[in-house]
């Protein structure tokens, strides 16, 4: 086991990750930019290294400061939390290159599925169910006019290269295809770079479903069920649940073979999450993600699992110590992420918070690095806390973060918590009846 991990991250997730490495009798090495100085990971970090100004591009995402701070302070692994760092590939290379340990996937293994047309085929070839499209790369007009009139129309063209949402071009009809594939082809050459694209049948009214998947580096893969992130808006997630409410344990456990059986044969090591379109009560593999993600407490909480220390262990080479019947679920689990920002217009608000008092109680979760007095800086994500309850049933798990929502204090800015509780209160989010595009309508609603 590693005695001193490097936290290459800031906010609630540097925080869960130090949380983890204490657990494990693990030091920790905090970095942080000049904006930062004051923040909660730095002071609760074993040691803290200044790694550059305020701008993430001179800070968090600092290779070279970084690897010094490593370096000199003889962190042996390099924890990159989500965001920032954690799906680039030449990171975890130079990382591993100067004898550290990256915490995640292989560097091929984050290439492979950070291009979105490699990850497609490869789990294709793997058994995974896709939407429906283009096999690989449009390699002409064409070819995207054959494919389209195949699967029916409405289609869109995804840049290989894009991904949560970025690169993307719909096509309603064939009137629409020439001018959906050319812009699509231009934006993609110029914010990533690479122009090549792939089709797909348009879902008009999927859920967002992932499955989060843990792998030793020993060939042993397992699942722990789904998180249901179909709350969403401007492809920000601002409400996810574990388990989904439209999903059988039968349905839940034949997705998971399917899953825990491509990701074995990859060779996949350390924690992934595989992202579907569910409609129509079929799965349709998009896209992977090779990182720990902001909404993995939801999982922790019905699988009763240390996602973070489950990354340190298989990063040192221990083995999992369990298998797929020894994982239950229990209960259901509601995570809602308290941003700054005005809860109607979504305006970032930074500022001080004046006061700061967090909700407790059985079955309440918060993942914050906030506290009283503390400056939101302006420079980041505006996630300042996520409120994480576990309950016997979904409506009690309602019934509980309403509780914990109301016992929330925080004074000096503005926050996201008068939406949740409109959310919380919603019938048709009560029945579980939502797609990815619900929020989207009911935040234009008058209120
Ligand atoms: C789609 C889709 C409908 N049909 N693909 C957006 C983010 C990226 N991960 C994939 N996205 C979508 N792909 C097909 N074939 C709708 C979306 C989509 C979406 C997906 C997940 C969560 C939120 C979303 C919001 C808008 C569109």
């Amino acid at each position: 086991m590693f005695s001193k991990i490097l936290i290459a991250n800031r906010g609630e997730i540097a925080l869960r990750i130090l949380r983890a490495c204490r657990e494990l009798g693990i030091k920790t090495v905090a970095v942080h930019s000049t904006a930062d100085e004051d923040a909660m990971h730095v002071r609760l970090a074993d040691e803290a290294v200044c790694i550059g100004p305020a701008a993430s591009r001179d800070s968090y995402l600092n290779v070279a400061a970084i690897l010094a701070a490593a370096t000199i302070t003889g962190a042996e692994a390099i924890h990159p939390g989500y965001g920032f760092l954690s799906e680039n590939a030449d990171f975890a290379e130079t990382v591993e290159a100067h004898g550290l340990t990256f915490i995640g996937p292989t560097a091929d293994h984050i290439r492979m599925m950070g291009d979105k047309i490699t990850a497609k085929t490869t789990m294709e070839a793997l058994g995974v169910p896709l939407v429906p499209g283009s096999d690989g790369e449009l390699k002409s007009l064409e070819e995207a006019r054959a494919v389209a009139e195949k699967v029916g129309y409405p289609v869109l063209i995804k840049a290989t290269a894009g991904g949560g949402g970025r690169g993307m071009k719909v096509a309603q009809s064939a009137s629409e295809l020439e001018e959906a594939w050319s812009v699509a082809r231009t934006e993609a050459r110029t914010a990533f770079g690479n122009d090549a694209v792939y089709l797909e049948k348009y879902l008009d009214k999927p859920r967002h479903i992932e499955l989060q998947i843990l792998a030793d580096n020993h060939g042993n893969v397992v699942h722990f069920g789904e998180r249901d992130c179909s709350l969403q808006r401007r492809h920000q997630k601002l409400l996810e649940e574990a388990g989904s409410p439209v999903l059988s344990a039968e349905q839940r456990d034949a997705i998971g073979r399917t899953a825990t059986d491509a990701l074995a044969k990859m060779g996949y090591r350390n924690a992934g999450t595989l992202e579907f379109l569910y409609q129509d009560g079929q799965f349709c593999f998009i896209e992977m993600n090779t990182r720990l993600q902001v909404e993995h407490p939801v999982t922790e909480m019905v699988c009763d699992v240390d996602l973070v220390r489950e990354q340190i262990r298989i990063a040192a080479g221990e083995e999992l110590g369990y298998t797929q019947p020894d994982i239950s679920f229990s209960g259901h689990a509601i995570e809602c992420r308290i941003n700054a920002e005005d809860p109607d217009t979504f305006a970032p608000c930074p500022g001080t918070v004046a006061v700061y008092h967090p909700p407790g109680g059985l079955g309440v979760r918060v993942d914050s690095a906030l506290y009283t007095g503390y400056r939101v800086p302006p420079y980041y994500d505006s996630m300042i806390a996520k409120v994480i309850v576990h309950a016997p049933t979904r409506a009690q798990a309602i019934a509980r973060m309403h509780r914990a929502l109301d016992e929330f204090v925080v004074e000096g800015i503005k926050t996201v918590i008068p939406l949740h509780r409109r959310i919380l209160a919603d019938p048709e989010f009560q029945k579980g009846e939502y797609t990815i595009h619900w929020l989207e309508q009911f935040t234009s609603r008058p209120h």
